[in-house]
């Protein structure tokens, strides 16, 4: 069993026992037959089969709901066969499965039992249907009304010596109207506590490219893959977590781009697209994607690129015309202080460093020497790590020195992870002061918003650990195992006096709670969400700035749960008690009204009613105009990034923490990696063969990850060693088993990302 944490005798980590591993070759390509059969696997065993068609049909199309899954954009003509992937078809499982969890259930479990189930297990009860109270000393849930739920949690509000003393955590599938109504509430209760899930994802990204481009989101549109001559994916694993990029790439294969790829690991979704629209997909072999797969260590991303800049830079002595030096005239500024420092470094010394063999660097740099519409899409492999920051804006540098922006064919792409992630930041879900939406709040609704900053995912933590923060509330998400060093993190939430959950589905933070806690059951993406007999609907916003709208169609899981923003509504209007500015009552059942106020506080938003029908609107973008008129002197900023330091010992290795194709973060769907060919077992820990020679390890020897920082022993029991194509001095291993291991002061400079992926271990061999 893992660790007990509480006073309630409760475990944070979840058993340990293994499930029956099996072993596959990994596969050579994504999707095709077996990825249909799997989804519909899913779906059929969750919902049955006419509900499970039904609701598929009207995944992503125009009048129908947005996929609870990632957050990758729509065609402008969705498929008639069914806009969906196999990853999309489990999220919907997931959420409109036929499992309940009502009073019975809760009666019979207590937390301190349900805290010893693992989280496959704990996902697949069902969906939650009633509010629940956990009361102090008490280790059963009992059902609660939801006006007396609201009660309590205003009463701690309210007892609480300043608002300060509050965090309010968000998760990315929020649609916008909740998230705006949230972010207004929190702010005319007096704090800006808005930790999000972005702190622990895509936040290196919005630093990066705010400070380097005056916007903190992607530049490219989905048409942009049609002209790219060059598509590099770095960092990011598509196949499993944005399966509908593949589609994307292959346009792009299929018009004669090139796709690099940039990644310790060869992802089958990366070397080939068995694309389930086409007979080609399903008989055929399908779309080759990689033309050249570059096997850069972890967190060496700096190195690799440095070195490509370089031999760019060389050629581009010899002729003038790699480079765009037009646009670099024009549009930025710091391009002789970045090849000075470029200076700095050797060829050989890079080389070593990023350990890819450099017949394959030089052949990238002969691609990208001629071409000059290049897309870079990047995820959690390049932000989650102490330089997460610099990854990206060596990423941008490239993209400055091409002139690869602001044009069809090219530009940023941070692919996003909940599917309203970047809606969310839109809206106003942010732990940073902004003056101008401030003013803006103020004018429309006749309060001052708070003025000072506001905590972030690892800083409230502390907070909490500090005994700071009293209250913790969750619109979604699962904080406690999505946070670095869960055991603090555990104790953290186990020393607030209320933790609230407004969810769909129960988690392991339902367990792990202050000394009262509250389950706030909530509508789905997917179901129908009505007021006086009238279904509603929301909006969202996709990876690529596109606001467009979001209504569900299944019969909600219960007859006893509430939309988000009536939540969220009826939590202000029981704290305020009518003697407020804003209307919270109207305004939480009128979603027309919220969308009026968010028209009135942001730009962009204009005719939000009309025009987020179909297949909705773009948001305004300043690099697609190439207006940087923010940044200093008016200018993209190129920036010296430092190589990311690493002194280990002959026993150490970097770890990074991943997704199996089976999860959705926390939410583990299966127990299957298919696509590595790792089965019916998540404890795993993968490990090259040399390495394993090396340290004498044999395949399916049993380990403990151990972390040591700052003196600190952190140890994931547990683990198998399999044998793996990835380079020397790494392993690989799922999160959230080994978030146990992230120690909570080690986190990204300026964005405060936890690393993730680069955490130093050590591996025991057991008995
Ligand atoms: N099905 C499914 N879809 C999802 C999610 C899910 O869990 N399941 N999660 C959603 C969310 S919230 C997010 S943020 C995204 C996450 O999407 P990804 O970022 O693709 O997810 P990870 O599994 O964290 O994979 C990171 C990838 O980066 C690589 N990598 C790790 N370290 C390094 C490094 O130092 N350098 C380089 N170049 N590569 C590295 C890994 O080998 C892996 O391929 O997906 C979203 N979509
Ligand atoms: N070690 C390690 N840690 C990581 C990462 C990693 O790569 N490695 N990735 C990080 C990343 S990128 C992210 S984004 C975070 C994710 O962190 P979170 O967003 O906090 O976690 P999720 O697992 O996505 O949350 C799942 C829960 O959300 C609730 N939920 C689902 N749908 C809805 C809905 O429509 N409304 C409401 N109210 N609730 C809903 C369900 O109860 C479900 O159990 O984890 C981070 N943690
Ligand atoms: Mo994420």
């Amino acid at each position: 069993m893992g660790n007990k944490t509480t006073k309630r005798n409760i475990s944070a980590l979840g058993p340990t026992e293994f499930t029956g591993i099996q072993l596959k070759e990994p596969s050579t390509y994504a999707a095709g037959f077996t990825g249909i059969k799997v989804a519909l696997q899913h779906v059929f065993k969750e919902m049955g089969i006419a509900k499970s068609l039904r609701t598929l049909s009207q995944m992503n199309q125009k009048d129908g709901f947005d996929c609870p899954g990632c957050a990758w954009p729509d065609p402008k003509e969705p498929s008639k066969l069914g806009e969906y992937c196999e990853n999309g078809a489990k999220a919907l499982a997931e959420e409109a499965t036929n499992k309940r969890l009502d009073a019975a259930f809760f009666a019979k479990y207590s937390v301190e039992e349900l805290s010893n189930w693992s989280d496959y297990q704990i996902g697949k009860g069902g969906r939650l249907t009633e509010p629940m109270v956990l009361k102090p000393n008490s280790v059963h849930y009992e059902p609660i009304s939801w006006e007396n739920a609201y009660a309590i949690l205003a009463e701690e509000l309210k007892a609480l010596n300043t608002p300060d003393e509050a965090i309010f955590y968000t998760s990315g599938r929020s649609s916008n109207e909740a998230a705006f109504l949230y972010g207004l509430f929190i702010r005319a209760f007096g704090t800006n506590n808005m930790p999000d899930c972005s702190n622990m994802c895509h936040e290196s990204s919005g630093v990066a490219l705010n400070e380097t481009l005056g916007i903190g989101k992607g530049s490219v549109k989905l048409e942009d893959f049609d002209s790219a001559e060059v598509v590099i994916v770095i960092g990011q694993n598509p196949g499993t977590n944005h399966p509908r990029m593949l589609s994307a790439l292959q346009k792009c294969k299929e018009n004669g781009g090139s796709i690099i790829s940039i990644n310790p690991l060869e992802e089958a979704g990366l070397i080939r697209f068995k694309n389930p629209q086409e007979i080609n997909g399903i008989v055929g072999v399908g779309t080759s994607l990689t033309d050249i797969h570059l096997q850069v260590k972890i967190n060496q991303d700096v190195a690799l690129l440095k070195l490509i800049l370089k031999k760019l830079a060389k050629l581009d002595l010899e002729d003038n015309k790699v480079f765009d030096h037009n646009f670099i005239e024009t549009y930025t500024e710091g391009y002789a202080s970045l090849l000075n420092d470029l200076e700095r470094y050797k060829e050989s010394q890079l080389l070593e460093i990023c350990g890819v063999p450099e017949d394959l660097v030089d052949k990238t740099v002969a691609v990208l020497a001629t071409k000059n519409k290049i897309i870079i899409c990047w995820a959690m492999g390049l932000t989650q790590h102490k330089n997460g920051v610099d990854n990206i804006k060596e990423c941008v540098n490239l993209l400055l020195l091409k002139g690869s922006l602001g044009k069809a064919g090219a530009g940023t792409c941070p692919v996003r992870g909940h599917s309203n992630v970047q809606g969310d930041r839109t809206v106003g879900i942010m732990h940073h002061v902004s003056k101008e939406l401030n003013k803006n709040l103020e004018k429309v609704f006749g309060f001052k918003p708070p003025e000072k900053e506001g905590l972030d995912t690892v800083h409230g933590i502390k907070a909490m650990h500090e005994g700071k923060v009293k209250v913790f509330v969750a619109l979604g998400g699962n904080f406690l195992s999505a946070a670095s060093d869960t055991e603090y993190t555990a104790e953290s939430l186990q020393n607030c006096s209320l933790t609230v959950q407004i969810s769909t589905k129960l988690n392991r933070s339902h367990l792990v709670t202050g000394k009262t806690a509250l389950i706030l059951p909530t509508l789905g993406r997917s179901e129908i969400d009505k007021k006086e007999g009238a279904g509603r609907f929301v909006t969202v916003e996709n990876s690529m700035g596109i606001v467009h709208r979001s209504k569900g169609m299944l019969v909600p899981a219960s007859s006893n749960l509430r939309s988000e923003p009536e939540i969220v509504g009826g939590i202000a209007d029981a704290y305020f008690g009518g003697s407020h500015s804003v209307d919270w009552k109207n305004m939480s059942t009128n979603y027309d009204l919220i969308r009026k106020k968010i028209q009135m506080v942001f730009k962009g938003f204009k005719n939000l009613e009309s025009k987020s029908k179909g297949s909705g609107f773009y948001l305004p973008n300043n690099v697609r105009d190439l207006d940087f008129s923010k940044l200093p002197n008016g200018k993209a900023q190129f920036s010296l990034c430092n190589l990311a330091k690493h002194a280990l010992s002959a026993d150490e290795f970097l770890l990074m923490t991943i997704r199996s194709h089976d999860q959705f973060n926390t939410t583990i769907y299966g127990l299957n990696d298919r696509y590595r060919g790792i089965y019916n077992e998540r404890r795993v820990v993968l490990m090259n063969e040399k390495d394993m020679q090396k340290y004498t390890f044999k395949k399916f020897d049993v380990v403990d990850l151990v972390s040591s920082y700052e003196g600190k022993e952190r140890k994931a029991e547990k683990f198998m060693v399999i044998p793996y194509n990835i380079p020397q001095g790494n392993l690989a291993a799922y999160f959230p088993e080994t978030n146990v291991l992230v120690p909570i002061n080690h986190y990204a400079d300026k964005s405060n990302t936890p690393i993730s992926k680069s955490i130093v271990v050590k591996l025991a061999k057991r008995n």
